[in-house]
């Protein structure tokens, strides 16, 4: 059923969850449609003019049509408590501890993604909007402490395979949305707000090439709020590491640090 419905390939903890969900609920539109285009017809060729020449105001009176609607509703109620709720209570609570997760700041701007990291002493550095430049995206106040080891990368989120990833999402200007369609994670970008997401990737970007024999293949950060003109080229890429690959990402940037 996946197939037919053409979604991206899953590469997080959680994705056959939601992609379950999504199964379901096409399941239940297309029984709908099904259901309501035969009784179009059925009532189109029944009340036909010819006839029917004085019309009824009575409407119908079985019990199948009331009980056929009570079954929708009763469906919809079961989908929504005991599959979406329970789904997003996991997502919006349950944050995996600072400790153990790929600790990042994603803040959106018109057109492009910021990603801060806080280096190996995993403390965010002060930011501060007055010392916001071209060269400094994201206000980075490199006189505090603990902004010394922290470092920034636009439009590309390294991360590492099977570990949490937490991301503090914010935004400049506008609101963008955070969307990455292989982790089934998307989330809006509010101005003002930070907002937590995560998820746990489970297949390397080298994997999933090589499964979807697409050397070209990457994980894409879609911007999925219509933000302005430039909206779309607001797109950033994650790229999912082995352990080691990671941590030679995360030595790589502090070496240019230190330079
Ligand atoms: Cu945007």
């Amino acid at each position: 059923m996946l197939n037919w419905l053409g979604m991206p390939p899953a590469a997080s903890a959680h994705a056959g969850e939601i992609d379950q969900m999504m199964v379901l609920v096409h399941w239940l539109m297309l029984v709908l449609f099904v259901g309501w285009g035969a009784f179009f017809l059925y009532v189109l060729v029944k009340f036909r003019r010819g006839a029917n020449p004085k019309a009824s105001y009575l409407g119908a009176k079985g019990k199948l049509s009331k009980g056929l609607e009570v079954a929708v509703a009763v469906i919809e109620v079961v989908l929504l408590v005991f599959y979406a709720i329970p789904a997003w209570a996991r997502r919006v609570s349950n944050l995996p501890a600072e400790s153990e997760a790929v600790v990042v700041r994603v803040v959106g701007q018109q057109f492009a993604w910021e990603v801060h990291y806080p280096g190996p002493d995993g403390k965010f550095g002060r930011t501060d909007l007055k010392l916001v430049s071209a060269d400094n995206p994201l206000g980075l106040d490199r006189s505090d402490p603990d902004a010394k080891d922290d470092f920034n990368s636009e439009n590309q989120l390294h991360v590492q395979v099977n570990r949490p990833v937490l991301v503090h999402l914010s935004s400049k200007d506008v609101i963008h949305s955070f969307g990455l369609y292989e982790m089934r994670v998307k989330q809006d970008a509010v101005p003002g707000l930070q907002i937590p997401v995560w998820f746990i990737p489970t297949v390397t970007t080298a994997e999933m090439r090589q499964k979807l024999a697409n050397p070209m293949f990457d994980y894409e950060i879609s911007c999925s709020q219509l933000c302005g003109l430039g909206h779309f080229r607001m797109r950033g890429f994650v790229v999912v590491d082995s352990a080691e690959d990671y941590q030679k990402f995360i030595a790589d940037q502090e070496k240019d640090l230190a330079k």
